[in-house]
């Protein structure tokens, strides 16, 4: 059975929990405090981060690697596109949300001096990407699929991390709750993650 080594209120974690209950299939999940981190997360990963996946003797860790393994391995329902074309450009953009999104994450925990600066960063690339979802209902069209799952974490923390978007933005909200009402996402959540949003 595959075990994910998964943090509480980790946004990367909690990706890999949605994938893994989006799909209905057997696993296990060991909740990782980080604030008291076993040693064994740095025997498993050398960069001593979750999530960390073990399925018999394959160990990965990175969020998205994770995420595509899982969804290759169980491929129903598939959430990555299964056009090579349009796969690589489900990549490309999961690459995107990384390097324009998910870096600042560490600076949105931490809460420390600039954040505003950051939290207005965050703000305007998502109400960038708010009016796609005038015309569809997921990021890479009516289906939802990997990239949905990718960006889900930060949607669910923007009141937790102090991001307030503007009412121009409102389509992306709407997109967001279409996310947060699947059985898969609700699944998916901790307790802890349950009262970040009211
Ligand atoms: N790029 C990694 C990021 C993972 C990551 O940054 N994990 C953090 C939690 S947000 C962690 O485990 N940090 C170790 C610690 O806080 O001790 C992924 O996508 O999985």
């Amino acid at each position: 059975m595959m075990i994910l080594y998964s943090g509480t209120i980790d946004p990367f974690s909690h990706r890999c929990r949605i994938v893994l209950y989006e799909k209905g299939m057997d696993f296990e999940v060991i909740d990782v405090d980080l604030f008291n981190k076993p040693e064994d997360i740095a025997v498993i990963n050398p960069y001593n981060q979750v999530p960390v996946m073990v399925d018999r003797d394959l160990v990965l860790y990175e969020s998205n690697i994770i995420n595509e393994y899982i969804d290759e391995r169980f491929p129903h329902p598939q959430l990555m596109p299964p056009d090579p074309i349009m796969r690589a450009r489900a990549r490309q953009l999961l690459h995107t949300f990384e390097k324009e999104l998910f870096s600042y994450i560490p600076e949105l925990e931490a809460n420390q001096k600039g954040i505003d600066k950051t939290r207005a960063h965050v703000r305007d690339i998502l109400v960038q990407r708010a009016s796609i979802f005038i015309k569809q209902k997921f990021m890479l069209g009516d289906e939802f699929s990997m990239l949905d799952v990718a960006i889900a974490p930060l949607l669910w923390r923007l009141e937790h991390y102090g991001i307030e978007l503007p009412k121009t933005a409102a389509p992306l909200m709407k997109y967001a709750e279409r996310i947060f009402s699947r059985q898969g996402f609700i699944d998916a959540l901790t307790p802890s993650e349950k009262v970040m949003r009211r």
